[in-house]
């Protein structure tokens, strides 16, 4: 694991004069409103729920070409997503920083590999961002999303959540909900955590420390689909769920790769990508019978490097203070998984 997580993991303990913070109400969060986090439900106990799909997945119903598809929304939070005022689009809540992101990336080697940037419109009280609809040109399409990077905090938050600690509620309702004995005696007895101790807990049960990448949810073309993969720690599980994401599509192996090496290649080439610290971006695995492709999505914490730091590598180890990301570490981790269920 990083050597970043040992400096850290000193002082995300229950501060002493505890106060509470509601689900996302904090301003580290990378979302910009109120959720409903129907993660905080109960887990359920079976993996691939029709109903729980229709609940949990489908923030709302897209026309494309005169056909009607539930939209698929595998990570982040609810509420986040509308359907766009133009065909083949879709609407998501604005956030400053994911918009100059997608501005910069307009003239960068990593256009290719991102949805198309239109324009922020406003509905009704709030702002959204008018980007293209990923899963528009597809026909009952397979998804998954894979969370990139060895830590989804960035420094910044970390420093500020030592300044200002909150329990959440919420997140310890979560972690018990996966291991009651993972909080200590007294986060039980406070029944709260703090954000940075949940995050780093949720990056260590998950492949996201060890491995640079976890994967957030899978939507297959029975219409079923999960987010039931926090636990999912070894490459062997790894490999598991992402053959069978494949299992059916053989051909959508080799696409899945060429468009992996293609993102590779772009990356060295992007001054985006080696000037900017990206956190809790993922890659958005989409195929159908006919075509698989994949893209770079969601940038709320994705933010310039500070002054005195020219670039990062992405493939050096974190300490604090080298905002290495780790992020090519992971991208590295999904080409050897695909290698390995090609072979087989
Ligand atoms: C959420 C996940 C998100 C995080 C969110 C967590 O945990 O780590 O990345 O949002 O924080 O609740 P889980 O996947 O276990 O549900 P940010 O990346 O925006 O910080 P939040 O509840 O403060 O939004």
């Amino acid at each position: 694991m990083s050597v970043g997580y040992d400096s850290y993991l000193v002082g995300l303990q229950v501060p002493t004069l505890p106060d509470y913070g509601d689900p996302s109400s904090d301003d580290l969060s990378s979302d910009c409103w109120d959720t409903d986090d129907q993660d905080s439900a109960p887990v359920r106990t079976s993996r691939w729920r029709a109903i729980r799909s229709i609940v949990h997945f489908t923030p709302f119903i897209q026309t494309y070409k005169k056909s009607k598809y539930p939209w698929v929304q595998l990570a982040g939070h609810q509420g986040n997503f509308k359907a766009g005022r133009q065909q083949g689009t879709i609407l998501k809540k604005f956030c400053s920083r994911e918009k100059d992101a997608f501005e910069l990336l307009k003239e960068d080697p990593l256009k290719p590999f991102v949805p198309q940037y239109y324009e922020v419109v406003q509905e009704e009280d709030s702002e959204f961002l008018q980007l293209e609809d990923l899963l528009g040109q597809f026909t009952n399409p397979c998804v998954m999303d894979c969370k990139l990077g060895v830590r989804t905090y960035l420094e910044e938050e970390l420093m500020k959540a030592k300044e200002k600690h909150k329990l959440r509620k919420d997140m310890y309702e979560k972690m018990c909900q996966i291991d009651p004995n993972a909080p200590t005696p007294e986060e039980h007895r406070m029944r709260g955590v703090t954000k940075p101790r949940y995050m780093v807990w949720r990056e260590t049960i998950s492949t996201t420390a060890t491995m640079g990448f976890r994967i957030e949810g899978i939507r297959k073309s029975d219409g079923t689909s999960s987010k039931d993969f926090k636990t999912v720690r070894s490459p062997d599980k790894v490999k598991e769920a992402f053959s069978s994401f494949v299992d059916g599509y053989a051909s959508v192996i080799q696409d899945y790769l060429d468009r992996l090496y293609a993102l590779r290649n772009a990356l060295k080439q992007s001054q985006f990508f080696s000037t900017h610290e990206v956190i809790g971006s993922s890659l958005l695995f989409v195929h159908d019978s006919s075509r698989a492709s994949v893209w770079m999505i969601d940038f709320a914490k994705t933010i310039p490097l500070p002054e005195g730091l020219p670039t990062l590598s992405h493939d050096k180890v974190w300490t604090p203070g080298n905002h290495e990301d780790g992020y090519h570490i992971g991208l590295s981790n999904l080409i050897t998984i695909f290698e390995e269920i090609k072979k087989n």
